[in-house]
């Protein structure tokens, strides 16, 4: 059951039913443990080396590291775009092959990297604990713009793996979503308001260190509101089907290209372009056992 190029073998479905299910119904999942203790140490190591190396040079603001830049700089968040060629360990990230097939699974076919981010946030200053939280909500695309159903089940060609490198605790900001927005197509302020009337819509994620919350852009979603001492680390891959473009700014170079291994290459480049191969699951198609899940 699993999707093959050349010799790059990831896992299809990558999914359970029930995680299937849940992703359609809430337009998220949460999978835990998509990551070893070593991988988060590795990836965890790599950013705190990639933010020392943009911030302790002369200008972070205009600083370009590994290829990296900081698309956002406050005392309390900081966002990293284009987090590709910083380290081998993102590389891997960005590639694995488990993640890879939970992006195809959603996407409905091959996949591109779109863009590769990072936030390394913490509680801000001027944060009232007796003030209702507002979030920054937004979407990557809409309902019916980037979605489609197949076999019944809810596809979408823009889709994100965010994994936290730091447990998630209830304080600790994880993601927030209004659960079940990826299928409406109403104006998104009035989906907002009624999440706020009634928070319940609004889902946070809260995991252990090396989860990893999958869901498609169409979803409202925003960065939770950190409560806790504790600093959060996500990294984040997007991902498109073959034919689409990187985000502005986030194509990868050439010569990186030209030194990673071949099979990533149509990954990681997008150079499969309309050579898209679709593939649908059923709801009851049992999870491929390379997943581990
Ligand atoms: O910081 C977060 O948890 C959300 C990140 C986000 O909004 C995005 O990747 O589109």
């Amino acid at each position: 059951m699993q999707t093959e190029t050349e010799d790059f073998i990831r896992p299809f479905p990558a999914l359970s039913p029930a995680q299937r299910f849940y992703l359609d119904v809430n337009g998220y999942v949460v999978v835990p443990g998509t990551l070893t203790t070593e991988e988060v140490d590795r990836l965890l190591h790599a950013m705190y080396r990639l933010r020392d190396d943009l911030l302790n040079g002369p200008e972070p603001e205009s600083a370009v590291v590994r290829g990296c830049r900081l698309s956002h700089i406050s005392d309390e968040h900081l966002h990293f775009a284009h987090i590709l060629e910083t380290d081998n360990s993102i590389l891997e990230y960005l590639s694995h092959p488990r993640l890879i097939g939970m992006a195809e699974e959603l996407v409905g076919g091959t996949v591109r990297l779109e863009e590769s981010e990072a936030v390394i946030n913490r509680r801000k200053q001027d944060f009232d604990s007796g003030e209702a939280a507002q979030y920054g909500f937004h979407t990557g695309t809409s309902p019916d713009v980037g979605t489609f159903t197949e076999n019944g089940l809810f596809h979408c060609n823009f889709v994100k793996t965010l994994t936290n490198l730091t447990e998630l605790g209830p304080e600790d900001g994880g993601t927030v979503v209004i659960a079940g927005s990826h299928k409406i197509k109403a104006p998104r302020d009035q989906i907002i308001a009624c999440a706020y009337e009634d928070r319940s819509l609004i889902h946070q994620v809260t995991a252990p260190a090396g989860s990893t919350l999958l869901f498609g852009e169409s979803l409202i979603h925003a960065t939770g509101r950190i409560t806790s001492d504790r600093e959060r680390v996500i990294i984040i891959g997007g991902y498109t089907p073959t034919m689409f473009q990187a985000w502005n700014g986030q194509e990868p170079s050439e010569a990186f290209v030209s030194r990673i291994p071949l099979h990533l290459r149509p990954l990681i480049s997008g150079s499969d372009r309309w050579s898209w191969k679709q593939r649908q699951r059923n709801l009851n198609t049992p999870i491929d056992e390379i997943a581990g899940g």
